[in-house]
């Protein structure tokens, strides 16, 4: 069951609730969406907090429905969603992924034109809707079926609500957006904000910040955005619009004096202002996103802030990074004025996670550009060094002999490569199999030719937690693995990532000095912020990698130190902000 799931089962939940009886249910409706939203917030798959016994972990879901999560684990169903579910038609529930569609309004079309299939029941309603029958409906009328017929259409395009966009995706959004906002004179300044800004791994939707003193006329501008779909809402200050593909922009203008509680506000998440707001009550004073009031006294006049280090200081807070702002400490710290100095992609060193073209006769893929090109990108970033890591060759289609000749062949290449290129340093690295015995790909001979193994899970996801565990610790027990990569194999919005007994794990790295890698392919962002947080508080190394195949994929680092800053890492946890010496040691000591 991944979150995905989830989220859609807690959702059909409050959906069915509604159903039945909104009123006698109020309760229940709130926690379920509430717990649906909460789910689809964590970055952590609840299955492996299950695993670990820390569903706790996750804010917004109570104690009852912690229970039913359990019973989900363990049995692959809750006994009373059945019951609940079963009352009401299966071809209710599709109905729900259509933008703007209701549950009451999808099960009143649903029972009225007695459609029953699910699978059909889009194409039903559209059919419907297109034949002029809904609008006679009570409640619903020609604008209404107007609007589920354009709803469909939109959701036959791959609109949904509950897909989610990668960074890079949000981020060219964004400065799409931003590029056409700037255009207008009546804008002084905007930003990004929302998940975008907290350099979440997926983001929702993208909300976008505007200071001007004619906010009007920015919002009648922002509404004609070109690319839009349509217009969800326009208030005076705020404006919602869909555009292709499903996403939202959110927007929001207010005056330049109120910017930075603008920024605060809109930056999040929930969980963060939530709990500012009961700080501050407890000074006596409401928060909003246009300033601070006090209360209990005469003086009902807002006070207002253009940044928002003077908004977080009129709180007695040090300011707080966007990346840390989930609730999770970061108030109490700022409080006491002990933040962590997060790291920063300036301390980047080097990258130790790069595929060339150099063919080993590998099953997995090479990248594309030669190691000069790649050693070329990497002065442009100032690297000081990179590690070379292509796959090793593949173990079905040659003899040991034969592996052994082309990694000889391989570091023949290597050695040439250093001697033309004294101003950055060359790590030969080897991207190694972890096989299902826990074995590596090759034997102790050809591991002696690299200076170290980047140690991977590429095959036979489908173990039990603990056996996974076994097999991984085999793998790093060799002495030549010091990387793993990718921990959880997990792909963004596709592959929920194997099953590990992370305590277990982490354990075994800080004892043994093996480092875990935060891998910045934007897919994979792996090891997740949560599972970085935990393993920061145990001491335990990294390294962010790119996994680049391609030289333009090596500035995907800004993803990866992202990730690490969302699990509160400070440069001396990560091992590529070392200086040579002292990393070339940590690898090969
Ligand atoms: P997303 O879009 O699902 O990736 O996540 P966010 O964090 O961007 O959430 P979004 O777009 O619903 O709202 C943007 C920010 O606005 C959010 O981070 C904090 C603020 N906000 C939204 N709803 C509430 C609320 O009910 N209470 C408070 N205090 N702040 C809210
Ligand atoms: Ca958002
Ligand atoms: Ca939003
Ligand atoms: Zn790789």
């Amino acid at each position: 069951m991944t979150n995905k799931e989830i989220v859609k089962l807690f959702s059909n939940i409050a959906a069915a609730y509604a159903i039945k009886d909104e009123y006698k249910y109020k309760f229940q409706i709130i926690a379920y969406q509430k717990a649906a939203d909460a789910v689809e917030h964590s970055s952590t798959e609840l299955k492996n907090l299950y695993e670990q016994g820390k569903l706790e972990k996750i804010p917004g879901i109570g104690p009852t429905i912690k229970d039913r999560l359990i019973e989900l684990f363990k049995t692959g169903k809750v006994i009373h969603y059945e019951k609940i579910l079963s009352e009401i038609s299966p071809a209710v529930f599709p109905l729900l992924d259509v933008p703007s569609f209701g549950p009451k309004k999808a099960y009143k079309l649903v029972t009225h034109f007695k459609l029953i299939n699910p699978k059909t029941v889009i194409e039903d309603v559209k059919k419907l809707a297109t034949d002029g029958r809904i609008s006679g409906l009570e409640g619903f009328g020609d604008k209404s079926q107007s609007d589920i017929l354009q709803a469909i259409n939109e959701y036959g395009t791959g609109t949904t609500k509950t897909g989610r966009m990668t960074l890079p995706y949000a981020f060219s959004l964004a400065q799409e957006v931003l590029g056409y906002l700037k255009k207008n004179k009546d804008v002084l300044k905007t930003e990004p904000l929302g998940s975008l800004r907290r350099m979440m791994s997926t983001v929702g939707d993208v909300d976008i910040a505007v200071t001007s003193t004619n906010p009007g006329k920015v919002i009648d501008y922002f509404v004609s955005f070109p690319a839009k779909e349509r217009v969800i809402e326009k208030g005076p200050t705020t404006a919602s619009l869909l555009i292709g593909g499903g996403k939202h922009i959110d927007l929001l203008v207010l005056p330049p004096q109120q910017f930075g509680s603008l920024l605060q506000h809109f930056t999040g998440s929930k969980n963060h202002n939530v709990a500012l707001r009961e700080l501050a009550l407890k000074k006596k004073m409401s928060l909003s996103e246009r300033g601070i009031k006090l209360l209990n006294t005469k003086n009902e006049k807002m006070i207002t802030f253009d940044t928002e280090e003077k908004f977080y200081k009129y709180l007695g807070l040090d300011w707080i990074p966007p990346e840390i702002r989930e609730n999770l400490g970061e108030i109490e710290r700022s409080q006491k004025h002990n933040l962590p100095k997060l790291i920063e992609l300036k301390d980047i060193k080097g990258d130790l996670h790069i595929h060339s073209d150099y063919k080993l006769d590998s099953s997995h893929d090479y990248g594309i550009n030669t190691m000069q090109e790649m050693i070329d990108k990497a002065k442009t970033l100032n690297y000081e060094y990179i590690g070379f890591s292509e796959h090793n060759p593949s173990i079905t289609n040659h003899t040991k002999d034969q592996i052994y000749s082309i990694l000889a062949g391989r570091n023949d290449k290597i050695e040439q490569i250093k001697s033309s290129n004294k101003s950055i340093r060359v790590i030969n690295l080897l991207e190694v199999d972890i096989l299902a015995s826990g074995e590596l790909a090759i034997d102790s001979k050809c591991l002696d030719l690299i200076d170290a193994a980047i140690v991977s899970i590429h095959s036979s996801f489908n173990t039990s937690h603990d056996k996974m565990t076994d097999r991984i610790l085999k793998g790093l027990s060799n002495p030549k693995a010091k990387i793993l990569a990718h921990p959880t194999g997990r792909l963004l919005n596709s592959r929920t990532g194997y099953e590990v007994d992370w305590d277990r794990l982490f354990d075994f790295c800080k004892k043994n000095n093996k480092i875990l890698e935060i891998n910045s392919w934007p897919e994979r962002l792996d090891l997740p912020d949560t599972l970085v947080k935990q393993a920061e508080e145990q001491e335990i190394k990294f390294v962010i990698n790119t996994d680049s195949h391609d030289v333009s994929q090596m500035d995907n680092m800004f993803y990866g130190v992202s990730v690490a800053r969302r699990g509160w890492c400070n440069k001396k946890s990560v091992i590529n902000t070392y200086p040579y010496q002292q990393i070339f040691k940590a690898l090969t000591e």
